[in-house]
């Protein structure tokens, strides 16, 4: 049976490339995750298979990499566990190179010595883009990072690439635009938005007070996809003969402030204004402000605009996205009601 060691499965992507394999391959499954105090399995904890197992492996620890790699010799290698909030980044930037990029120099290093044969993906980011040099964005984009995380991306990606070419390894790193979905984690804006839409409509509902939603730079755009369509084209890159890296994205940008607009639609209907500019920007629902700025969530340098070109993808690996920009939003926001409505 072929062996895939999938890292940051307890994460939003790791999940579901986890059903992903499960569903669409016979192969053993190695999750690995980090030990914590409070254990968060939440998106795991409904996986039941004989099929998945779950090893240790902290990406700050060299010895943990090299252990699990030298015992299980995998087939397949997928490198899903980083630091992956950007805008934590400026406060942690050494932790953000250890996780994002050392990291990955252990693996590869470790996959040369003990199974050299093992396909390896490091997942890439459309921050390593950052500064745009022209739009849409495809494989031949220069590394214009403009923060610490993209910076870590950026050179995990330059890691990859020589050691593929030093020692004939199968090893990518694939780019991803922003995927999104109802495992979203709290603290990215999609989901700042869409649960704490929610909350306010139950809130409105009882006629109980709320705080508005409080956002940092609303003009930004980003070009948002839903995850589960992202792990397909993974498996797709991982599968080819010889190892291309390929831009997996929507092929649509959208600003935060649409993202705001569907999602507060969605949940409350009609009697939403918009009112002011920038830092002043604010919505209003009945009249009472239901979406504010606050200043503290801006960041010390932005990505203004991301636009991927999916069609190398596209026609390079028979790749296409299934949930497009609304549907996600929809799902998102119909997910978070539920769940708020639960509890
Ligand atoms: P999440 O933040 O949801 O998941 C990150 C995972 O990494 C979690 O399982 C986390 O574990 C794990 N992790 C973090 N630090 C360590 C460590 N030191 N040792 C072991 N595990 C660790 O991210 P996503 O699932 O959204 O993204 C997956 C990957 O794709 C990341 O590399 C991200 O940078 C990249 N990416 C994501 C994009 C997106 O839009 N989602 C776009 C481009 C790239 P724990 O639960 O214990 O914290
Ligand atoms: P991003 O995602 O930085 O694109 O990184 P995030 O959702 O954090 O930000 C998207 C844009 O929204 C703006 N923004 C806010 N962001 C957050 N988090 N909170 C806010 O209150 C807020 N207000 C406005 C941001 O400034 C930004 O412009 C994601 C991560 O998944 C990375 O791991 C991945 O590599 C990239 O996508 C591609």
């Amino acid at each position: 049976m072929k062996k895939v060691i999938v890292t940051g499965v307890t994460g939003q992507v790791g999940s579901y490339m986890v059903e992903y394999l499960l569903k669409n391959t016979d192969f053993q499954i190695f999750g690995a995750i980090r030990r914590l105090s409070v254990p968060n399995h939440k998106n795991i904890e409904h996986i039941k298979n004989d099929r998945f197992k779950i090893i240790e492996m902290d990406l700050s620890d060299a010895h943990s990499i090299n252990h699990c790699i030298e015992e299980i010799k995998p087939d397949f290698f997928i490198n899903f566990a980083a630091n992956s909030y950007v805008g934590f980044s400026w406060k942690m930037p050494i932790n953000h190179f250890e996780v994002n990029t050392l990291a990955v120099m252990h693996q590869l290093e470790s996959i040369r010595k003990h199974c050299p044969n093992c396909k390896y993906y490091n997942a890439g980011s459309s921050e390593e883009f950052g500064d745009v040099a022209y739009t849409p964005q495809d494989s031949n984009h220069p590394l214009r990072p403009r923060s610490p995380y993209g910076a870590s991306k950026a050179s995990a990606r330059q890691i990859v690439k020589v050691w593929r070419d030093s020692y004939n390894l199968f090893a990518i790193q694939g780019w991803l635009f922003n995927h999104e979905s109802e495992r979203r984690g709290l603290e990215f804006v999609t989901r700042k938005i869409t649960n704490k839409v929610a909350k306010i409509k139950k809130a409105i509902e009882s006629g109980d007070s709320f705080e508005p939603l409080e956002l940092g730079n609303m003009e930004s755009k980003r070009d948002w996809s839903h995850a589960e369509d992202f792990v397909h084209g993974i498996w797709l890159m991982l599968n080819q003969e010889s190892p291309k890296e390929y831009v997996l994205a929507s092929g649509e940008t959208h600003s935060v402030k649409e993202f705001v607009d569907i999602a507060f639609t969605e949940a409350l209907g009609g009697s939403l204004v918009w009112r002011g500019a920038e830092k002043d920007t604010q919505l209003l629902y009945n009249d009472t402000v239901v979406v504010r700025v606050n200043p503290k969530f801006y960041r010390p340098a932005e990505v203004d605009l991301l636009l991927g070109d999916p069609s190398e993808a596209e026609n390079g690996l028979e790749w296409k996205k299934s949930v497009d920009f609304s549907q996600l939003v929809s799902r998102m926001v119909r997910n978070d009601i539920e769940e708020t409505n639960a509890t």
